[in-house]
């Protein structure tokens, strides 16, 4: 699955969001999505609008916006249809599933009624993605399981990503992927099994500029990333919107810049 393009390898994709995303991602040619971690919804709905043109995927922390209002979540839905992006709900869900079930249907955000895409963390075992696999799969909606995180001294190693991509294999169905450092695809399958395979690793910890940040995070660029890691969806927060959330020109300007930085290693990595 390295080598082929993101158009291809869509058509064999059971997953509705799973395939809307890889064809998104051939017809804008990009790999970029972004994370819009701002407080306020002015901001939150300004940075999406500037970037929407470059991007595959937007990528939110609901629960960081400041006086949240459902309006917020119609004008980010028009958003998406008119700059032609997916949503990306960065939960990082990680109880049981029973409770996870709720969390993912109910409360203030009712995310899986407007997130093609969210996440979990696979430390409760298989019965996390039963339970939001339950509210997610009739509603058409992909999971990603966290098989590793970019900060230092992170525990997702070893055997837990090993088995966090056992998790996926059992429910692939739903699972679609992965937020992880590199390509995941066979990892603690036997010998000649999982052959044809083909999950989307999405990564964070990417910047052009900075090498980390003063709480742990670790940055990689976009050509070590796709190129050398394989992975598929470049995932960049201050590298785009940066210091300045008023500066919507600078923004625009980033955002076109890693557009092209991931888009020309994925063109060198099908052409290797
Ligand atoms: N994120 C990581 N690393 C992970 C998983 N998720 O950084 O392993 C998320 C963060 C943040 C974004 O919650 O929203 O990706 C990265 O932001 P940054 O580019 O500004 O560092």
């Amino acid at each position: 699955a390295y080598k082929r393009s993101y158009g291809d390898r869509a058509k064999a994709q059971s997953n509705p969001a799973a395939r809307a995303l890889l064809e998104t991602m051939e017809r804008k040619k990009t790999n970029l999505c972004v994370s819009v971690d701002t407080v306020k919804p002015a901001d939150f709905l300004a940075i999406i609008d500037a970037v929407g043109p470059y991007i595959c995927l937007i990528k939110t922390h609901i629960d960081i916006l400041e006086d949240f209002e459902w309006s917020i979540i119609e004008r980010l839905e028009e958003l998406a249809k008119k700059h032609d992006f997916l949503i990306f709900e960065d939960r990082k869900f990680a109880d049981i599933g029973n409770t996870v079930a709720m969390q993912y249907a109910a409360g203030v955000y009712k995310i899986a009624s407007w997130a093609h895409i969210t996440n979990a963390h696979p430390v409760p075992g298989p019965s996390i993605v039963k339970g939001l696999s339950s509210i997610g799969f009739p509603l058409q909606r992909g999971l990603l399981l966290l098989a590793e995180m970019s900060t230092a001294g992170a525990l997702t190693k070893g055997t837990y990503t090993e088995e966090a991509v056992q998790m996926a294999r059992v429910h692939n169905d739903f699972v679609i992927g992965f937020i992880a450092q590199r390509r995941m695809n066979g990892i603690g399958a036997a010998p000649g099994e999982a052959q044809d395979e083909d999950f989307i690793i999405l990564t964070p910890g990417v910047g052009l500029e900075a090498k980390g940040d003063a709480m742990g995070q670790q940055y990689r660029t976009p050509r070590e990333v796709v190129l050398e890691s394989g992975c598929d969806v470049i995932i960049v927060g201050r590298g785009v919107y940066g210091k300045d959330l008023s500066d919507i020109d600078g923004i625009r300007a980033r955002a076109e810049r890693y557009r092209g930085e991931g888009w020309s290693a994925y063109l060198e990595r099908i052409a290797s």
